[in-house]
């Protein structure tokens, strides 16, 4: 007896995401940079517009019933989410403005008191401006070094080489789980091994594999690990930092001011406790409750679908793309990546591909995708990529080469 779950009754999720029904010219929107930001599913929205509705008030501050019930559901949603992520309660769960942020948080917190010469924070040459811009002026600041692990022509990490890299001199490893380029899955639990082996931690970039496929820290034995509302199903404006207990007691609070003391003086002031030392000012408060609903929403449709669903997505828009014979595709092979495909057509810029698909109603995303120094080792300036989640299909798959046929016709 096969233990595999249905397929994704795909045509019954639509229904929560009316975005989708939007026309062009009387052609119907395929939606496809997911990887930048997902739609928002009704439940969603409706739990932004019941907060809007009935108890926006500030958190935290007032002892009045409007302010009790935000408090309340705004805390809750610190343990929403931590049981999404299999972490050890709220206090493992800060809520920031995204995933970015929460990489500026422990690279000032933590990397900025903690760094010096000769110290190596070893990140990979697949990473996302947020972690290799953020860790790259850190290090120029405090005197360490930066160090790349680099990728194989297949797109993958040189596991040998990150063995060689990571050493004693190391301080923190910072990987991105799956690469929002290449679409290639990172071996994270085996990184940290070696990271851990060495006394250094291990910064996880999840942003594009929390939204994605299941996630536990616990299992990947991630220190920290970062990722988006507003790539899962989320609004903008909530991003959040998983952070080991321990390491978030022991580190600096990043902003200073109202909700993260405990007791003030002209002297002096004493850090609030876990999460909210590290949650200065106004917090997100409808945001991260939407984020929990986001996580409901997500469980019920179930993770292992979801990845199951844009695997087979990515797989079969690879395989159409790459027998066109003029399509580079780039990462690893169309069965081992996660939900997106970037990739080029030979003669033509991914801008001109992008803004010709969009003439068909389909939107993908086209530049650097925040990984210049990535295309630079592709040896291209830009990709067009075509990102899937829950509600693709087929057939959008379909329409997506169909367009880039087109693109070949007209630039003939
Ligand atoms: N890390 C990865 C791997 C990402 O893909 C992104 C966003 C970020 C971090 C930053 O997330 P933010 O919410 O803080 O902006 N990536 C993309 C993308 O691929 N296209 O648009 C945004």
């Amino acid at each position: 007896m096969s233990h595999q779950a249905p397929p994704l009754d795909v045509e019954h999720l639509r229904g929560d995401f009316p975005i989708l029904e939007r026309e062009f010219d009387g052609t119907q929107l395929v939606y496809l940079d997911n990887a930048a930001t997902t739609q928002t599913p009704e439940p969603v929205v409706e739990a932004i517009v019941d907060y809007y509705r009935r108890y926006n008030a500030n958190v935290h501050r007032g002892i009045h019933q409007l302010s009790q019930e935000a408090s309340i559901a705004y805390e809750e949603a610190h343990d929403r989410v931590a049981e999404f992520v299999g972490a050890d309660g709220r206090e493992e769960i800060v809520f920031t403005k995204n995933a970015t942020e929460a990489e500026n948080l422990v690279a000032y917190a933590w990397g900025l008191n903690e760094l010096g010469p000769g110290d190596e924070v070893v990140l990979t040459e697949m990473e996302h401006h947020a972690s290799l811009v953020t860790w790259q002026q850190i290090a120029k600041r405090t005197g360490a070094d930066c160090r790349y692990i680099p990728v194989t022509d297949e797109g993958r990490l040189d596991m040998t080489a990150a063995r060689e890299l990571i050493t004693d001199a190391t301080r923190m490893v910072s990987v991105v789980h799956v690469s929002n380029t290449l679409g290639t899955i990172n071996p994270i639990a085996e990184l940290a091994e070696i990271a851990h082996d060495h006394d250094a931690y291990i910064f996880v970039d999840a942003a594009q594999s929390v939204p994605n496929r299941p996630v536990d820290v616990t299992e990947l034995d991630a220190d920290f690990l970062a990722f988006s509302g507003h790539k899962m199903c989320g609004p903008t404006g909530i991003g959040v930092l998983y952070g080991r207990r321990h390491l978030l007691e022991e580190m600096e609070p990043y902003h200073y001011g109202g909700e993260m003391i405990l007791r003030v003086t002209f002297e002096d002031s004493e850090w609030n406790e876990l999460p909210w030392k590290y949650e200065a000012g106004t917090p997100p408060i409808c945001q991260g409750i939407a984020l929990a609903e986001a996580c409901d929403y997500l469980d019920d449709v179930g993770m292992e679908n979801v990845e199951r669903h844009e695997a087979a997505l990515a797989e079969y828009a690879y395989d159409r793309l790459t027998e066109r014979g003029d399509v580079e595709v780039y990462g690893p092979p169309g069965d081992d990546r996660g939900g997106l495909v970037a990739f080029n057509l030979e003669g033509v810029h991914a801008h001109d591909l992008s803004s010709i698909l969009n003439d068909s109603a389909v939107a993908i995303r086209a530049g650097d995708h925040c990984t210049q120094p990535l295309h630079d080792v592709l040896g291209v300036s830009a990709s067009a990529r075509a990102s899937f989640y829950l509600y693709n299909t087929r057939a959008e798959v379909d329409r997506l080469v169909e367009a880039v046929d087109d693109a070949r016709q007209l630039f003939a």
